[in-house]
Parts: structure tokens; sequence; C-alpha cells
């Protein structure tokens, strides 16, 4: 087989390649390893940068978003069981938010992918990156029994944290980042009506988190340990402890219900160093990850993607390089900016186990500042609605300069 662009994972990252190459008049063919069921199956992120949903609707894949997401204009953050503050991005630097499911942006990518025709190659087994720091890079794989050999000019690393992609860089060019946190979230998915706004809570029992999908779906998170068995958690427990962390207003409004979901996450910040190796490009969880607290990590998938479609659409359109080599710094940027943020808030609404008291009053004074300072909470806006993308010096298509240039404008 023969492709231009081998990506490899059909997540959010892989899948919006493939559209946005697709759309550039450029061929790829998507190697997952999971069934197509196992990927469209994942509960995962649901708040979205107004970069990604510009990004999505640029493309073509905003109409269910705009019909079915929850726009928003910022977050609330309460503590200690009193009453909050809300963090208003949207005033502070004129941008929204749109909490729209990640699987649902999964099923839109591959019902786009159905009407192209375009190629995904579900349930490859034995995923192998080969020369790839040639002009010949090639993907070699097994599927329902046999040898496959894609030949490329280019491959996309699409393939999350646990791929093998980022693996394929030399040991000696890799530098890796990386901080794990000493607890993990608990999530449940309910078919119950959310709480009006996303609401992060620092409490002395631990972070709570109460999020949403659709006027009918809620998302709740409770910290737990990293050691804790999903079994011990019943709905009941869940719902019990998850207001025992928010001020009694905010708890009698939670409206409770049987889930439908119910997962363990763990928590780690982690950076790898260049995002690119000779023809292969990382993009996505492959490259790093942030702890969900920033709602960040699905943006970044889509951010890398914006600049990696583009800088490949430059390269067959004018034959130049240029954004392609600077494809892993331009992504870096943006990229340290969310793991930044991540770290800060995952620092500031976390109870860690073993902090001395000293910790906690200079946690509790941060969140007495942010609380009070218009100024600071001014900057945790601009943090928490990311940065825009960069303009192109190679101009490409207009459509992506214009996205960027949109952006930039807010
Ligand atoms: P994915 O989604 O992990 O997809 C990678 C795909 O690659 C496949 N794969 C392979 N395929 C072929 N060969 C191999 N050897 C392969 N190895 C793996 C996998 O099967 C998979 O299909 O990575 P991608 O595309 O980079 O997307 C990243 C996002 O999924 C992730 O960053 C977000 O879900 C993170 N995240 C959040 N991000 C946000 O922006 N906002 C949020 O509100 C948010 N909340 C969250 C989150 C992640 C969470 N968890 C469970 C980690 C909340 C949670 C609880
Ligand atoms: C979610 O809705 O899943 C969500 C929202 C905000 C976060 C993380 C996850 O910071």
């Amino acid at each position: 087989m023969k492709t231009q662009v081998a990506i490899i994972g059909a997540g959010p990252a892989g899948m919006l390649l493939s559209e946005m190459l697709h759309q550039r008049g450029i061929e790829s063919v998507v190697i997952e390893q999971r069934s197509r069921e196992h990927v469209l199956s994942r509960i995962r992120a649901g708040v979205l940068e107004q970069t990604t949903v510009d990004v999505l609707r640029s493309n073509g894949l905003g109409e269910r978003m705009d019909r079915e997401g929850h726009p928003h204009d910022g977050m609330k953050i309460v503590w200690s069981g009193k009453e909050g503050f809300f963090i208003d991005v949207r005033r502070h630097v004129g941008k929204r938010f749109m909490a729209y499911g990640q699987t649902s942006i999964q099923e839109d990518l591959f019902a786009a992918c159905d009407r192209r025709g375009g190629v995904v190659l579900t349930e490859a087994e034995d995923v192998r990156l080969v020369d790839i720091d040639t002009k010949r890079p090639r993907v070699m794989f097994r599927r329902r029994g046999e040898e496959v050999r894609l030949d490329c000019d280019f491959i996309a690393g699409c393939d999350g944290f646990h791929g093998v992609s980022r693996k394929a860089i030399p040991p000696s060019v890799l530098r890796e980042f990386e901080k794990v946190y000493p607890f993990g979230w608990l999530g449940v998915l309910s078919e119950t009506p959310p709480l009006p706004d996303i609401v992060y809570a620092n409490h002395p029992r631990g972070f709570a988190l109460a999020s949403m999908r659709s006027p009918q779906l809620s998302r709740y998170y409770l910290q737990v340990p990293l050691d804790t068995h999903i079994d011990d958690w019943s709905d009941e427990r869940f719902w019990d402890e998850l207001k025992q962390r928010y001020p009694r207003e905010l708890a009698d409004a939670i409206v409770t219900g049987p889930s439908i979901e119910k997962s363990i996450a763990p928590l780690r910040s982690f950076v790898a160093e260049p995002m690119r190796h000779g023809r292969m490009f990382l993009a996505g969880d492959a490259a790093h990850i942030v702890p969900p607290t920033g709602a960040k990590g699905l943006n970044l998938a889509v951010s890398d993607v914006f600049y990696l479609s583009r800088a490949l659409a430059a390269f067959y359109g004018n034959g130049s390089p240029n954004l392609l080599d600077r494809y892993s710094d331009m992504a870096l940027r943006r990229v340290w900016s969310a793991v930044r943020t991540s770290w800060y808030l995952t620092n500031l609404l976390h109870r860690f186990p073993g902090s001395s008291e000293f910790d906690q009053r200079a946690q509790e004074s941060e969140l007495h500042y942010l609380q009070t300072s218009i100024h600071a909470q001014a900057a945790l806006a601009e943090q928490y609605a990311g940065l825009d993308f960069e303009a192109a010096v190679d101009r490409v298509s207009a459509e992506d300069d214009a996205t960027a240039i949109a952006v930039a404008a807010r």
C-alpha cells in the first residue's frame, strides 16, 4: 500500500488530521490498533477552547457541535465549602468555550471520514515505524493475519501516550519531562441535568469538579487516592462524597441518578521534545500529557493538528519545508503554556497528601488573591482560554490563515 501521510492512531488527533489533510487535497491512511466500537465508546474530554471550536467549524465539523454543544463563558471556583467566584473568560479576553464531548467529536470525525470514503484500518497489530529518518519511511503491521506494508512520504504519530511512535525517536535525540501527581480522578457520567456552570472545588476532603455534556448529561469528578478500586465506589457513595465537597447551595442543586460510566484516571504532566524526527511528526497525547484540571489535552491535540496540517499543506503546495521545520517549536510553545496552566490549577485545587500547614496556608492565600483581585482573575482567564495560534510566515491557504487571524484578533 502507498499513501502520502500515514497516520498512526484514530483518536481525535489522527482522525482530525486525516480530515484536514483531505480538505487540502492530501491523501492519508489511518492505522488504529483498537476496533472502531472501542474508539467510539471512550468517554473523555468535554471542554473545547475557542480555537478548537474555530478549527472544527472551519473544517466542516461544527454543525452538530453548534446544535448540541453548550457555549459558556468561563468557570467557577469554590473552596473550603464557601461560595466561590467566577473566572469570566469572555469578559477578560473575549473568548468562549463549548461543552461538547470528545465522544461526539469522534463520532462526527468517523461520519465525515465515511462520507468521503477515507481509509481507517482498525485492529492493526504490531505496528512498526521504519526508516523514519529517510525520504521513504514506511509503516509495517499485521491485520487479519496478514503482514501489511504502507509506504508514505510522512508519518504522523497520533497514537496517544502509550503508542509506538514516540518510541521510534532514538533515545539520544528524545528528551522527556515528566511530573506524576499522587492522586487520580474518579469520573462519573450520569443522565441528569448538570449545574449551569462548570465548577471546580477545593475542599479539605479533596478536589471535585462538576461539568456537563448536554442539558441531560452531567460529568462529575472526585480526587481519589491512587490505590482506589472502582468497585468500592457505589453510585450512592460517589454522590454523597461529591456533595460534601461543594457548598450547601450547590450540593443541593446537584441532581443525582444512576451512573452510566465510571472510571479512574491518574494525573500526569509529560512533554516529549522534539515533536519530530526525520519524516515522523508527533501530535496530541503521543507527545504530551496534561492533568485534566486545565481541560487542555484535547485542545492541544487540535492545535498540534492545526500546525501540522498547515505545514504539510505548505510542503505539498509549494515545496517549502519551512513550516515542517518549525512545527515542533511552534507546537511546543502552546504545549508548554498549557502544561504550565494545568500544573498550576492542579496545585491550586487539589489537596496533596503529606502537604504541610505552610503549603495549605499558601494555597488558601492564592485562592483568596484570585477571589479578590480582578488582575489575578484576568491572568487566569487568559491562561485558561489558551494561547492564540501563531500565524504562518509562509502563506499557505487563506482558510487556515483566516482562522489564525480571526483567533488572534479576539
Ligand atoms: P488518544 O485519544 O489517546 O488516541 C490515540 C489513538 O491511538 C491508538 N493507538 C494505536 N494505534 C495504532 N498502533 C498503536 N501502537 C497504537 N497505540 C495507540 C489508540 O487506540 C487511540 O485510538 O490521543 P489523541 O488523539 O492525541 O487525543 C488526546 C485526547 O484524547 C486527550 O488529550 C483528552 O481526552 C484529555 N482530556 C481532556 N482534554 C481536554 O481538552 N478537555 C477536557 O475536558 C479533558 N478531560 C481528558 C479529560 C482525559 C481524561 N482521561 C481519561 C485521560 C478527562 C479525562 C478523565
Ligand atoms: C469534563 O467535562 O470532562 C472536564 C471539564 C473540565 C476539566 C476536565 C474535564 O478541567
